[in-house]
């Protein structure tokens, strides 16, 4: 069996719901990327201008000799919450990539079962790194290069069948191997390659974006992104952005939810990941009473940990305003005083609204 052929076993063996391959060339959208950085889209995630041309370039890994991504998927099953729940703005709502537990420590565990279990196949010494997010590699396009899925206009990878709900991950490696999206070119039948899928005339998640983040097709301003204001941004939510997030605490979900291709998908093995009900669509007012003790064990092993009791508590006070139930009151209250000053703008901003809208 060919190798590339015999790896992508492995890989599904493993757990992943979707592997593929791809030979490490520049990026087609260097320019795109660059630009990107330069009009500042990326706000204060400075950490992503670091590398840059390591990013553009993935033959740089490895100290130059990077040949090959393999490259995998692993699908967080959509769990399907009521219209009325989503709508119920005493809810927060946490996107649902985040109501398992952190993908970064499941998949690092499955792709070092992967690479040992490359490492008896091929009996040679090879060096690799695996990526997870963190590193600087165009996850997505690398992705879409080994023919997993095609990048739409929200700039999310979506697979075909699988639709857009599922991580990225990759070993960069010195193996020179077959390009597993070729294979539709070339006559040979392999399993897990995305039938070629496009956006076509869709615009569903650049005309429902709340904050007009997707400001042309396949281009984002993460500075306007829910999910850039909710998570990587560490200060205050800019004002003009508060009535926007309605009740997104962590994260957003609106540009696939909206997207057809995540119609009718299938659900992914999952077989790692553990889904965490109360994650859902938690109460306002149980989150505002939250120590961070509580805070702590609430999020066990949720990425939702990353951004802290202060980041959660600020994004919670938003949503609260959001709502503007007098209820709310005596918990917003509260946080008038705290010691740190984003929770005192954001508390003074919720009854504000509270105020206003009562
Ligand atoms: C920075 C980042 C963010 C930022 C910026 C997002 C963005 N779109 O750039 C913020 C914080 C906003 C964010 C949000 C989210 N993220 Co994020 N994020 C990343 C990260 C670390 C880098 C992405 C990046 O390089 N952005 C810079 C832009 C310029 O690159 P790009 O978006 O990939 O754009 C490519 C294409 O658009 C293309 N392109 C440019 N012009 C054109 C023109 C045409 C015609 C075409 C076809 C393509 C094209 O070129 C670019 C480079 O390849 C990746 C992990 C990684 N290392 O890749 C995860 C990642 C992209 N995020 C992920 C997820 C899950 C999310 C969220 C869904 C989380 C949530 N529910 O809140 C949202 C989705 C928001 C969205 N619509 O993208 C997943 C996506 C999985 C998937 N199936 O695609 C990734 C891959 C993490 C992972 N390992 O699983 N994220
Ligand atoms: S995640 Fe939400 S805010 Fe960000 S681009 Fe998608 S719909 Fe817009
Ligand atoms: S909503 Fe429509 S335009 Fe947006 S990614 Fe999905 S198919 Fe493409």
């Amino acid at each position: 069996m060919e190798l590339s052929e015999k790896i992508k076993e492995i890989g599904m063996d493993v757990g992943f719901d979707l592997v593929g391959i791809a030979k490490l060339d520049q990026s087609k959208y260097k320019e795109q990327v660059k630009n990107w950085v330069k009009d500042n889209k990326h706000g204060e995630m400075h950490w992503y201008a670091k590398n840059l041309d390591r990013r553009v370039n993935p033959k740089k890994n490895l100290y130059g000799k990077a040949i090959s991504a393999i490259t995998v998927g692993l699908s967080y099953r959509p769990i399907e919450i009521s219209e009325e729940l989503r709508n119920d703005s005493s809810r927060g709502l946490i996107a649902r990539y985040a109501q398992y537990d952190d993908y970064h420590d499941v998949m690092f565990v499955m792709m070092e079962e992967f690479t040992d279990l490359i490492k008896k196949e091929i009996n040679q010494i090879w060096n690799y790194h695996i990526y997870i997010d963190t590193g600087p590699v165009l996850e997505r396009e690398v992705a879409e290069v080994a023919g997993i899925g095609f990048i739409g206009k929200n700039t999310i990878l979506i697979n075909p069948d699988m639709g857009s709900y599922f991580f990225i991950g990759e070993i960069i490696c010195d193996l020179d191997l077959f390009q597993t999206s070729d294979v539709r070119n070339s006559g040979h039948r392999m399993s897990g390659i995305a039938k070629v899928g496009t956006c076509g005339l869709c615009t569903r998640c650049i005309q429902n974006c709340p904050t007009a983040a997707l400001i042309k097709p396949y281009q984002l301003d993460a500075r306007r992104c829910v999910s850039y204001l909710t998570i990587e941004n560490k200060k205050d939510i800019p004002i003009d952005f508060r009535p926007m997030l309605k009740n997104w605490i962590y994260g957003c979900d609106i540009c696939q939810q909206v997207c057809p291709w995540n119609k009718r998908i299938s659900a992914g093995k999952l077989s790692k990941l553990k889904h965490r009900n109360d994650l859902v669509a938690p109460k306002l007012l149980g989150l505002l009473d939250l120590t961070e003790d509580g805070f702590k064990k609430m999020f066990v092993n949720s990425p939702v940990l990353r951004i802290k009791w202060l980041g959660l508590m600020r994004n919670v006070l938003v949503a609260t305003g959001n709502w503007g139930n007098q209820e709310a009151l005596p918990a917003v209250k509260r946080y008038i005083k705290h010691n740190n000053e984003i929770i005192r703008e954001h508390a003074n901003w919720a009854l504000k609204q509270i105020k206003n809208k009562n």
